[in-house]
């Protein structure tokens, strides 16, 4: 009915973990849509809107983007998109995010998907992207790793003490996480 609230599932990890490459692969085989918090806020910025300067401001800076202006595009994004199971990538970043989000859309995720990867694996990739992302250089790279740590991983760890978190190994290669993730996601017999 129309009062059911959507399936949510968080997926978190550092910059460079691997969210973005194992979202696609989750959507097409399990029929989720992939909201990145990241993409909606570089769309957000390239369309022109009256926050344009202050997203790139905060990306640049590897800053988090204050909680309103996301969960908006968040909102627009469910209610366009006609489905009722997402993956939110790279949203919740810090304990204002996430309070936030459960305050205005009262939703609580089904679990959070956790990639565990370590730096320098993760600069590595970054380093190795190519996509022109302007937040994809040395200096902004380490600025993200730290309110990563700061501020995002404190929000993991509030899930993992409510016994949500999935928690995969994202070292190895994406075939092999994905492995790992089909597992989480396969619906077990009880
Ligand atoms: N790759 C992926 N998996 C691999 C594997 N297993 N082995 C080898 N290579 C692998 O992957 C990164 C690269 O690694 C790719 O080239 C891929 O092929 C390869 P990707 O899947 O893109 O990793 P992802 O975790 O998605 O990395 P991303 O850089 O997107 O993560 P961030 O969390 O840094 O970026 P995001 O777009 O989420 O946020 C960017 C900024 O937006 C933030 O810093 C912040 O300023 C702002 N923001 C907010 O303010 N609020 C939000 O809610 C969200 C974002
Ligand atoms: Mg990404």
């Amino acid at each position: 009915d129309a009062e059911k609230k959507p399936t949510v599932v968080f997926v978190l990890g550092g910059p460079g973990s691997g969210k973005g490459t194992q979202c696609a692969n989750i959507v097409e085989h399990f029929g989720y849509t992939h909201l990145s918090a990241g993409d909606l806020l570089r769309a957000e910025r390239k369309s022109g809107s009256e926050n344009g300067t202050m997203i790139q401001d905060m990306i640049n800076e590897g800053k988090i983007v204050p909680s309103e202006v996301t969960i908006k595009l968040l909102q627009k994004a469910m209610q366009d998109s006609g489905n009722d199971k997402f993956l939110i990538d790279g949203f919740p970043r810090n304990e204002e995010n996430r309070a936030a989000f459960e305050a205005v859309t009262k939703i609580e995720p089904a679990f959070v998907l956790f990639f565990d990867c370590s730096e320098e694996e993760m600069e590595k990739r970054i380093l190795n992207r190519n996509q022109g992302r302007e937040d994809d250089n040395i200096e902004t790279i380490r600025k993200r790793f730290k309110v990563f740590l700061e501020s995002s991983l404190p929000v993991v760890k509030y899930y993992e003490s409510k016994g949500k978190v999935q928690k995969v190994d994202a070292t190895k290669s994406v075939d092999e996480v994905f492995e790992a993730v089909k597992v989480i996601f396969t619906p077990k017999d009880e």
